[in-house]
């Protein structure tokens, strides 16, 4: 008996593991989207990621290297799926049903310097969140420094060379229509406040401090 052997010639991109249930975000983020989004729409990324790279020379990197390497040349399968995975894997562990208020100390500090107040923020956050039209993300960054909100088009994410505004996420909002829609419809605003229920400010501020 003999067994073939298929030596991958890249590195195969794989979804991390969610660390909570579809459930536990209810009733911010319901069950039914949870799982769609997870096991059909990130998962989809990954398996055309890993469909587009052979022969890009980009087989080697990291979710997170290919992103700094998404120029206008890219194949826009690799920008548009790569983007995908890398922004839901970060998207899923922002999230988290402990409800983890308050903000630290040093973040909410830095928060508070550059929008005037948490509230402030949040309303910032919101708007940008609001006024992307179609698909696309809501951001929070570090960019030399200082937090900045900006937002991104499709699957583009800060990190992107092509990105209007480049710096290190530490938070970021999926505003696609299928991150929202079978329970919130048309109401992105609703999804929007929502989401705030259930960030880990933990893992923000631990990013914060990382990008900083
Ligand atoms: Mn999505």
């Amino acid at each position: 008996m003999f067994l073939t052997v298929s030596v991958a010639v890249f590195a195969q991109h794989v979804q991390q593991p969610l660390t909570y249930s579809y459930n536990a975000l209810e009733p911010y983020i319901d069950a039914q989207t949870m799982e769609i989004h997870y096991t059909k729409h990130h998962a989809a990324y990954v398996a055309n990621l890993n469909k587009a790279l052979p022969g890009s020379g980009l087989e080697s990197l990291s979710s997170g290297e290919l992103q700094a390497k998404i120029n206008a040349d890219v194949p826009m399968a690799i920008r548009n799926n790569g983007g995908g995975h890398w922004n839901h894997d970060f998207f899923w562990s922002l999230l988290s049903p402990k409800h983890n208020l308050p903000v630290p100390e040093k973040l909410l500090k830095a928060i508070e310097s550059e929008f005037g107040s948490f509230d402030l923020f949040k309303t910032a956050f919101k708007a940008a969140a609001m006024s992307r039209f179609g698909s696309g993300w809501a951001w929070l960054v570090v960019k030399d420094g200082k937090l900045v909100i900006t937002s991104t088009p499709n699957q583009d994410n800060p990190l992107m060379p092509v990105a209007e505004v480049q710096g290190r996420p530490i938070l970021g909002l999926d505003v696609w229509e299928h991150a929202y829609y079978l329970k919130y419809q048309n109401k992105r605003g609703d999804y929007v406040d929502a989401f705030f229920a259930v960030v880990d400010w933990n893992v923000v501020a631990g990013l914060y401090e990382k990008a900083k």
